[in-house]
């Protein structure tokens, strides 16, 4: 049965319970790890959780287009800019290292493409989550306190111009740093004014928003940090540490 009947049908409590193991096998981000970081076949994976499970912050239309429309375009435009070229089966990683030889298509397609998997993973139901103490004492150290933190990722997220991304990443040093992106770009792309590894990120496209927010991207941003999902979060800075 096709997912979004299946949410219709029987509500968000069993969908979860339908998505849950199977996909979740491994890791929560599994998509990231696995199939845009690391495998072969690039994947569209199914959303971690019902298109209303945001709200009332992230509304379900707006999760809906987002994903099934907006997501999907880019990662059926990524499949066939790199079939049949020496990009397919290649590491997302590993063309992001030198995507300024590449085409847009590339480059616009599989940051849409990976930037998005990064995104839905970070989100989760309001208030399921909290940062670890080892996350909290880093922010702390990077960024006086987490208070400061949040108003500085605010503001790369609130004054990037016209469509792009809001990130916290972790530097080649394994500091902490915060920055924006244009477009589709991300840190880890060659082209990126920022470099490093993602670790949290807020679509500042005004289709992330707009339906609900109209121009109020102010508004969304502060909304977000009550559906940041920090469990995805530490995780991803354990293995950025490791890594
Ligand atoms: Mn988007």
């Amino acid at each position: 049965m096709e997912r979004r009947k299946f949410v219709k049908t029987f509500g968000f409590a069993a969908a979860t319970a339908w998505i849950g193991p199977k996909l979740f096998a491994g890791s929560k981000g599994i998509a990231v790890t696995v199939n845009a970081e690391g495998s072969v076949t690039p994947e569209f994976p199914a959303l971690p959780y019902a298109y209303n499970a945001l709200e009332p912050y992230i509304d379900a239309r707006t999760m809906e287009i987002h994903y099934d429309k907006h997501h999907r375009a880019y990662y059926t435009n990524f499949v066939n800019a790199t079939k049949g070229t020496p990009l397919e089966g290649m590491a997302l990683e590993e063309i992001f290292s030198s995507v300024s030889k590449q085409s847009d298509a590339v480059r616009n397609n599989g940051g849409g493409y990976y930037n998005h998997l990064v995104f839905w993973n970070n989100l989760a139901a309001p208030g399921s989550s909290a940062p670890s103490d080892e996350l909290t004492a880093a922010i702390n150290k990077s960024f006086g306190s987490f208070d400061k933190f949040r108003e500085t990722f605010n503001t790369a997220a609130k004054t990037r111009f016209g469509s792009g991304w809001a990130w916290l990443y972790l530097n080649a040093d394994k500091s902490l740093a915060i920055g924006s992106t244009p477009n589709q770009d991300n840190p880890l792309m060659d082209v990126s004014p920022v470099k490093g590894k993602p670790l949290l990120t807020l679509d500042v496209w005004e289709h992330a928003y707009y339906l609900k927010y109209q121009n109020k991207r102010v508004d969304y941003v502060e909304a977000f940090w009550n559906v940041v999902n920090w469990k995805e979060v530490n995780d991803r800075y354990q293995k950025a540490l490791k890594g």
